[in-house]
């Protein structure tokens, strides 16, 4: 069987970012600390950051006051920013810096004067995020059928932002119709899709043009991951999300001489060799890397990180 890797795959410069804030915070402070949401939609990631002494949460009322509390990649609401004040958390904020731009950017247009309208999926952490930090209502737009629903006087003034992990192809889509339909609209193009998500896709699209089955390494959750497997499938080839190797299965190779793999901007490079390991007790496996872009972003980790860690007593 032939294994080709999609590039660039797996972890993007958010994903990096936020895992070392809470290592660091785990190194500065000591076990434990406390994180709002899974740092990224990621078991593998959390199961080893709790074994490290970090505890996750879902909201902060778990946390005792004063305690560490780190938010997670997709971002917060202002009222969970709020709260955390009230109760007096120290607060590590591992939102991904292009989540932010997207929450400064709907501020802005919001100021403007103009009604948003975020394109994303409902209940998403990283959509209830945006909405919760941008003052006034936000109309969310999940589908370009939604866009003929909306009951809005067609010269309404607004703006669209997105969320950043979302198809290019379904949300230029939906960009399209509203400009199609209303005459007062701005907005950013595609790109909110952060610059991870629109490669990730590219890759994935021109790697299933040369393999018979696709496989997916990352979790149910995550949003970007998902559209990974979508892109296969609508491309006609058999697609898989998986976790690990363990959720691998012999009967989807029945046909395959060449397995594409890549991996959600959540999904470690572990699980992508566990799946191939898991290949390779079916038979041997020849692995190859497509060409692909290389990806060189990296974002700066919140200052209260980087300074040294003071230890022991200062000497008189
Ligand atoms: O479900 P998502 O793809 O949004 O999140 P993830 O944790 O799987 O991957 C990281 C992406 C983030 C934080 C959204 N911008
Ligand atoms: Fe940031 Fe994009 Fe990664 Fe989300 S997927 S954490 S927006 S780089």
């Amino acid at each position: 069987m032939r294994v080709i890797l999609a590039q660039p795959r797996g972890f993007c410069a958010g994903v990096v970012r936020a895992i070392e804030i809470v290592d660091r915070a785990l190194l500065q402070h000591g076990a434990p600390v406390y994180v709002r949401h899974e740092i990224v939609h990621n078991r593998h990631v959390v199961d080893n950051l709790r074994q490290k002494g970090a505890r996750f949460v879902e909201e902060l009322d778990e946390v005792p006051e004063g305690a560490v509390a780190i938010f997670s990649a997709h971002g917060v609401a202002q009222t969970v920013e709020r709260a955390a004040e009230q109760r007096r958390l120290d607060v590590l904020d591992a939102t991904c810096p292009l989540v932010t731009k997207v929450h400064v950017q709907g501020r802005q247009y919001v100021s403007a004067g103009r009604t948003l309208i975020l394109i994303g999926h409902a209940g998403h952490p990283e959509v209830e995020g945006t909405i919760g930090q941008i003052p006034g209502t936000v109309i969310l737009v999940q589908s370009e059928a939604e866009v003929a629903t909306l009951e809005l006087p067609l010269d309404t003034p607004l703006a669209y932002v997105t969320q950043t992990t979302l198809s290019v192809d379904d949300t230029r889509g939906i960009i399209d119709a509203l400009l199609a339909r209303f005459s007062d609209i701005v907005g950013p193009d595609t790109r909110d899709i952060c610059y991870a998500t629109q490669n990730r896709q590219a890759a994935v699209r021109e790697l299933s043009t040369q393999v018979d089955v696709l496989l997916v390494v990352g979790a149910t959750n995550s949003s970007n991951s998902n559209r990974l497997r979508e892109i296969g499938s609508e491309t006609g080839v058999p697609s898989y999300l998986v976790a690990d190797g363990s959720e691998v299965k012999p009967e989807w190779f029945a046909n395959a001489q060449t397995v594409g793999i890549t991996a959600g901007a959540s999904a470690p490079e572990e699980m992508v060799k566990h799946v191939i390991d898991a290949l390779r007790a079916l038979g041997p496996v020849d692995v190859t890397t497509m060409a692909g872009r290389e990806e060189k972003v990296e974002f700066k980790l919140p200052t209260k990180l980087t300074q040294p860690v003071v230890t022991g007593e200062t000497q008189s």
